[in-house]
């Protein structure tokens, strides 16, 4: 199920929801948990998803990934979307269990990024930080970019999902609180 007006989509009985910047990896990390390719649209060029893409894990269990913020790809009717389907797709779900802010272990925590986590803290929404393409920083530095980044956002390095949606490290965390938060 795709849409682009969050007004338009139906009621779930419980959802967990991908958000950050383009590039990121939300579609790879969503297609690697449902385990089928392709299912979320994937690409070398950013911006790439631009509507709400809705995975029925179970029926009426979702699984839900947004379009990226940070990167103006596209018309300009586009680009002045592209906020407005997140924050409207935000503020209107009754039944969303979890926000998974996905970054990038080499880009780390941007500006829209913090502006996110700030705006979910302020709202008392539940979230979780995911830092993906862990495969890009060699085993010997990972741990010392894993500490710069938990600092970055003030919180431990247990806190965060560390994960390589490339290469399947670290999904099966990821999928276990998922299940359970979806009750499937
Ligand atoms: N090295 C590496 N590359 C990855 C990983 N996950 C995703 N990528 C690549 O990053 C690029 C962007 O991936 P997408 O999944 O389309 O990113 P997105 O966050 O959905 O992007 P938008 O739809 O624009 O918001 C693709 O070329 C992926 O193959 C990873 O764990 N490691
Ligand atoms: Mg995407």
């Amino acid at each position: 199920m795709t849409e682009t007006d969050p007004q338009n989509l139906g009621e779930s009985d419980a959802e967990v929801s991908f958000v950050g910047r383009s590039n990121a990896g939300k579609s790879t990390l969503i297609n690697m948990l449902c385990e089928k390719t392709k299912m979320a649209y994937v690409s070398q060029v950013p911006g790439k998803t631009r509507t709400i893409n809705v995975y029925e894990v179970r029926p009426y269990r979702w699984m839900v990934d947004l379009p990226g913020y940070g990167y103006a790809v596209g018309s300009k009717s586009e680009k002045a979307q592209l906020g407005p389907i997140i924050e409207g797709y935000l503020t209107s779900r009754e039944n969303l269990r979890i926000v998974f802010i996905v970054l990038d272990v080499v880009a780390g925590p941007t500006k829209l990024d913090v502006f996110m986590i700030n705006w979910l803290i302020h709202y008392e929404y539940p979230f979780r930080i995911i830092v993906n393409k862990i495969d890009k920083v060699g085993p010997t530095k990972l741990d010392v970019r894993k500490r710069e980044i938990a600092g970055q956002l003030v919180i431990g390095v247990s806190d965060i999902f560390w994960i390589s949606s490339k290469n399947n490290i670290g999904v099966e965390a990821l999928r276990k609180m998922i299940v359970g938060l979806l009750g499937v």
